[in-house]
């Protein structure tokens, strides 16, 4: 491509500063050095975590930033040494790194990379250094993938290649949210045919989870949410009784326990908060009962819990993008997509311009979108 090797000035939604909209700019996205891949982003949607990152609650984060991690796109120009893809490939960034070669990669069970950047600054790339500049100053990267960039550079760990027929603003949500859901049914959780299953939060991810469950089998899936507007969707992809937290008397453990008899086989944590994390745990059944965190605790929190809701036999378990090794997982979804097996369509309820990325965020936070998809 004409681009490569040259400094490329394209448009970013920039975090400058905690709490503060994002800004669309334009910045200086430099060559990818060895290892390194540049992309051309065609369509990312909009997690909750991306809301994490503005509102100041995702660990070890560093200002000004690109955030965005559940992008496809097609390669624009590669590095020295990386050859899993070329250029005018299609793609789709993983927001946690599969090198292949480490124990945990190899390890069926874990996805959990040694590559992973999770545990220190994730801002940078991995050899300390940024691609992006803006107004003479250095913006960071985020999880190594930056999605809210037109072109971006990401290490070779961190991309799938996918079938060219897949449409890009469709399967960007397999970046993220789809995979994290569904995963953490069919992987983390591993649901048996004919259990009881709770999913706790109704977003992008929750009803992915209401995916993987119906999938797997499960004969009751009942959905959690305050906002009852999710309650049509959930029904539409599964959920065979919805409930909302604000319509009892009593703790909402209590209801499932009483709706299912001994609690659910299986309950899913997908909203990020302490206290609902300890109402899922207490939700399912306590000799078998498995529950699965998904959601994204506020930075710094500490949580409390009687630890007899674990010593009568429950498993408290927690997954990152549903135990799934992104680079193999991804092609399978892509081709159950297109076979018409795995509908992601229904999740997007909003497709919009980059410019208008505040606009979706508040769609976000008003609980009116499940996953809203930006197009450059
Ligand atoms: P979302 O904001 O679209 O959905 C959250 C849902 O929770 C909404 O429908 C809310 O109405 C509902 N909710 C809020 N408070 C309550 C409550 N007290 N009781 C019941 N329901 C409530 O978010 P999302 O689906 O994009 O993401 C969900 C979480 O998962 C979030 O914390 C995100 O950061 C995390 C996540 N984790 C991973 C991972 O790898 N573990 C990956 C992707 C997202
Ligand atoms: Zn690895
Ligand atoms: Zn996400």
């Amino acid at each position: 491509m004409a681009t490569a090797g040259k400094v490329i000035r394209c448009r970013a939604a920039v975090a400058w500063a905690v709490g503060k909209p994002l800004s669309v700019e334009e910045v200086e996205v430099a060559p990818p050095k060895a290892g390194e891949v540049r992309i051309k982003i065609v369509a990312t949607g909009i997690c909750r975590t991306d809301e994490h990152v503005l509102e100041g609650s995702f660990p070890n984060m560093d200002f000004p930033v690109i955030p965005g991690h559940e992008g496809a796109g097609i390669v624009e120009s590669v590095g020295e040494g990386a050859t899993s893809v070329k250029p005018g490939d299609k793609v789709i960034l993983i927001p946690l790194p599969q090198c292949g070669e480490c124990s945990f990669c190899l390890n069926p069970e874990s996805n959990y990379c040694m590559k992973s950047h999770l545990s220190k600054s994730q801002c940078l790339l991995p050899d300390g250094t940024s691609r992006f500049s803006c107004k003479g100053k250095q913006i960071h990267h985020f999880l190594w993938v930056s999605t809210f960039a037109e072109y971006t550079v990401i290490p070779e760990c961190v991309v799938a290649k996918i079938d060219a027929a897949a449409p890009l603003d469709k399967v960007c949500l397999l970046g993220c949210g789809f995979s994290t859901g569904y995963g953490a049914a069919i992987n983390t959780a591993k649901v048996k045919p004919g259990s009881t299953c709770a999913i706790f939060g109704l977003g992008g991810v929750g009803l992915s989870v209401v995916m993987g469950c119906k999938a797997a089998g499960a004969s009751r899936i009942i959905a959690v949410d305050i906002n009852k507007d999710k309650f049509a969707k959930a029904k539409e992809l599964g959920a065979t009784d919805c409930i909302s937290p604000h319509d009892f008397k009593k703790p909402i453990q209590e209801v499932l326990t009483e709706m299912t008899g001994h609690g659910v086989d299986y309950s899913f944590e997908v909203i990020g908060r302490v206290d609902t994390m300890v109402a899922a745990l207490a939700s399912c059944n306590m000799n078998t009962g498995v529950c699965v965190m998904v959601g994204l605790p506020p930075s710094g929190s500490m949580m409390s819990v009687d630890p007899m809701l674990l010593l009568s036999g429950r498993t408290w378990k927690g997954t990152l993008l549903g135990g799934c090794h992104m680079k193999d997982c991804i092609p399978k979804f892509i081709s159950s997509y297109l076979e018409k097996k795995l509908n992601l369509d229904l999740l997007i309820t909003h497709t919009l311009p980059i410019a208008k990325v505040n606009e979706g965020f508040e769609l976000l936070r008003a609980g009116k979108s499940i996953r809203s998809v930006l197009l450059f």
